[in-house]
């Protein structure tokens, strides 16, 4: 293990926090990138009140010198604003305001006053919070920098929202980027964000909630990430078990790994060769991967998102005191955050593929990383 992390942090406790540890030494730092990509998170239409409330920014406690990394642990602090409105329940030296007992099928509610043995499922909801996601986007930012040292970018988009879907196949264009970024619902075509928006609006008018799909891409990748030998070292698991660990990320598809219902013919990459470009594919259905091993081809990625499980119509539920029928307990929360996962998916996998990375070219200083990448790639060559 090269590379590897812990966060904490309760939603509307005082902060949330990260460690990163296994950042090579040497890595000249832009740490307002990071909160780039913490507004970019607070972002999309059919978010909640909580995102006006907050304005997500990393404090680096250790690691850092001088915007360079020093190879020892990084540790890192976004505060919570809100923590402000909730110190007399959230605090580590109070518990007060009314228990929550009416569990939310679908959130962690029920499950985690089973089994940590609560009567008080804010005792669970408070850490099942995708808000725990604001730490995992500036972990991912770091990876990011690291990453794009190494010539690798990462970028995502929204695939589909509700039952309107449009996958790409291949990564967006410069120009389509920044129209994703500029974008709501963080996607290039405008129309197709319109569409989404009125089913957010729909879903808001029924009390709803609703869910969607995220695609993440990365480029500059050198074949030979991750590996077959071991089921734990296959990129293709690493990945998914990392976007499933996303709250509310119910699947994850490699490619066009969902497509059972196509023949072998039409499903994998025929391979050729030129002496100009090597080994090479006109297609990339395998979205990048094979065998757990990265091709050289772009990563395709996509993780499905259910509809967020808090409601403002809510469902049937029992109460935890009574164990009579009751309506679940709403919770401020989003109608969607869909394009908030892109940003979030994004990170995790950032994360991965610099685990990959150090794994396979690991050094101590960013120097060393690169001069093991670029033996590596003079031999493929
Ligand atoms: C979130 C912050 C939370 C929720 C949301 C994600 O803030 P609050 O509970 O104060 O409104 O908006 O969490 C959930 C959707 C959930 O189900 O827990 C954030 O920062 O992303």
């Amino acid at each position: 293990m090269s590379l590897r992390y812990l966060t904490a942090g309760e939603s509307h406790g005082p902060a949330l926090c990260a460690i990163a540890e296994g950042f090579p030494a040497g890595l000249s730092l832009d740490l307002a990138l990071v909160d780039r990509d913490l507004r970019r998170r607070q972002k999309g239409y059919g978010r909640g009140g909580r995102m006006q409330i907050e304005t997500d920014a990393a404090q680096f406690l250790s690691g850092i010198r001088g915007r360079v990394t020093l190879g020892s642990p990084i540790a890192l602090v976004v505060w919570n604003k809100d923590h402000q409105n909730w110190k007399e329940l959230m605090s580590p030296e109070a518990r007060g305001g009314p228990r929550f007992t009416r569990p939310r099928p679908g959130h962690a509610d029920l499950a985690g006053v089973q089994k940590y043995g609560f009567d008080d499922a804010r005792d669970v909801l408070e850490r099942a919070s995708a808000r725990s996601t604001a730490a995992t986007v500036a972990l991912g930012g770091l990876a990011r920098q690291l990453l794009s040292r190494l010539g690798v970018r990462v970028c995502s988009r929204v695939a589909a929202v509700g039952e309107v879907e449009r996958r790409r196949e291949a990564p967006p264009t410069p120009e389509e980027l920044v129209a994703i970024e500029a974008s709501d619902m963080h996607v290039e075509d405008e129309a197709l964000a319109a569409s989404w928006r009125a089913i957010v609006d729909r879903e808001r008018a029924r009390g709803g909630s609703i869910g969607g799909l995220v695609e993440v891409f990365a480029e500059g990748l050198l074949p030979g990430l991750g590996s077959y030998v071991h089921p734990d070292r296959r990129l293709d698991a690493r990945l998914s078990g990392g976007l499933c660990g996303i709250p509310a990320i119910r699947a994850v598809e490699i490619g066009q790994g969902t497509r059972v219902d196509l023949p072998g013919d039409r499903f994998h990459d025929p391979i050729y060769w030129t002496a100009e470009r090597g080994y090479h594919r006109q297609s990339n259905r395998a979205g990048g991967l094979e065998g757990g091993v990265t091709t050289g081809a772009p990563l395709v990625v996509r993780a499905f998102m259910k509809p967020i499980p808090t409601m403002t119509t809510p469902l049937a539920t029992v109460d935890l005191d009574t164990r009579e029928p009751a309506q679940a307990r709403y919770e401020r929360s989003d109608v969607c955050a869909v394009p908030a996962a892109a940003v979030v998916a994004e990170a995790v996998v950032a994360w991965e593929l610099a685990g990959a990375l150090l794994e396979k070219f690991g050094g101590d200083n960013v120097t060393d990383v690169e001069k093991a990448m670029e033996a590596y790639a003079a031999r493929l060559r």
